[in-house]
């Protein structure tokens, strides 16, 4: 049997992830957050992984409350701690896929300490940085990633400081993947959300967002849209086969020697966070490519279908043998004949 690997097509089976009793969530309208949850269930869902194989941990921050509205067991950490809770619980039960949510102040700023040595140990997490530019919760603090000159609630005058290279960072590890990618890219980021929690060894998606009420509105964006509009003209694709990823470049990099190193990111000696203020005077570049070419209805149905099979046929299996196909250990095709399953047969 073929392997199934299509992401295209979720439909909207990825709602029972999500506890859509409790919504409307406590987020603003507009804010980034939510895209980035949407986007995780519908990857948890695709790859069959739910509350048997996969732990959120996430920290305090407007962030740190997508643990709530998923129906996953969560741990809601002190600030700053999502790392050191998350890796104990991954030592305890390795056979868990253990998913740290957490906001760029509680990961890089309180949290930095944490990350330094999560990274060199690479504990086998993956985390998903909501990387806002700002302390969101508290009413727009300047964080570790803000960029220079941004004016914020504690640095009116704009912030002095430069932010943290989260790249450089992460890729100080030779075991660790990192990925960047943002709010308006829906499609890439679940791509290099699936991809980092098949990564084996420390994944880190860097996710650039809007937090619009305590950050965008005071640099000058009228509305969550001009937002996303702003990433969509700023942040390009980066070319094949770089090691780095330049500012306003979305991407992966791999550790070297992975079978993916090279395909991901461009060339280029800049690092650092990249600056949505800073870059607002720039001149908007070129038209946005469209990442992937239209897909036709025929289309989309087939592989909501195979998608929905696949699942099926995921669900039949034990959670552990689950774990192992939704991470690339085997295949799907693999742990049905070892589990003696016909993939063609009624279940
Ligand atoms: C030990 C501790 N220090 C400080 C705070 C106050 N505090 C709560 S959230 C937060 C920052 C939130 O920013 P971020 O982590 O970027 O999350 P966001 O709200 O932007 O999602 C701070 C400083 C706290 N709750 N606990
Ligand atoms: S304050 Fe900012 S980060 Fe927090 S919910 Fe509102 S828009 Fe989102
Ligand atoms: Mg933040």
């Amino acid at each position: 049997m073929a392997e199934l690997t299509t992401l295209e097509s979720p439909g909207l089976d990825f709602k029972r992830r999500l506890k859509v009793d409790l919504f409307p969530t406590i987020w603003c309208p507009g804010c980034g957050i939510g895209t980035i949850m949407i986007q995780l269930a519908m990857v948890l869902d695709e790859m069959g992984l739910d509350e048997t194989n996969t732990i959120l941990v996430t920290g305090i921050g407007c962030t740190g409350r997508m643990g709530s509205y998923m129906k996953h067991e969560s741990v809601y950490t002190l600030h700053g701690r999502t790392l050191p809770v998350a890796e104990a619980i991954k030592t305890v039960r390795p056979e868990m896929n253990v998913i740290v949510v957490s906001g760029d102040g509680d990961t890089a700023s309180i949290g930095g300490n944490h990350l330094i040595h999560t990274v060199r140990r690479n504990a086998r997490l993956t985390v998903l940085c909501n990387n806002n530019e700002i302390y969101g919760l508290t009413g727009g603090q300047t964080g570790p990633t803000t960029p220079t000159a941004t004016r914020t609630l504690s640095s009116p005058g704009g912030n002095p400081n430069s932010p943290i290279n989260l790249q450089g960072l992460i890729r100080s590890s030779s075991h660790a993947m990192y990925a960047k990618t943002t709010v308006y890219h829906q499609l890439h980021m679940r791509n290099v959300i699936r991809e980092a929690i098949e990564h084996d060894g420390f994944s880190f998606v860097d996710i650039t967002s809007q937090c619009i009420e305590n950050n965008g509105r005071r640099i000058g964006f009228a509305s969550a849209n001009e937002m996303l509009t702003f990433y969509r003209k700023t942040y390009k694709r980066a070319p094949k086969g770089a090691r780095q990823l330049a500012p306003f470049e979305i991407g992966v990099l791999y550790p070297d020697g992975h079978p993916s190193a090279g395909d991901g990111a461009a060339a280029s000696t800049e690092t650092g966070s990249a600056g949505t203020a800073a870059a607002r005077g720039a001149a908007p570049g070129p038209a946005p490519v469209r990442e992937k070419a239209p897909v036709s209805d025929e289309e989309k149905a087939r592989r909501r279908a195979e998608s929905q099979k696949r699942l099926a046929l995921m669900a039949r299996l034990d959670a552990a043998v689950k774990l192992d196909v939704a991470t690339g250990k085997i295949s799907l095709a693999d742990a049905l004949l070892a589990a003696g399953i016909d993939p063609d047969a009624a279940p």
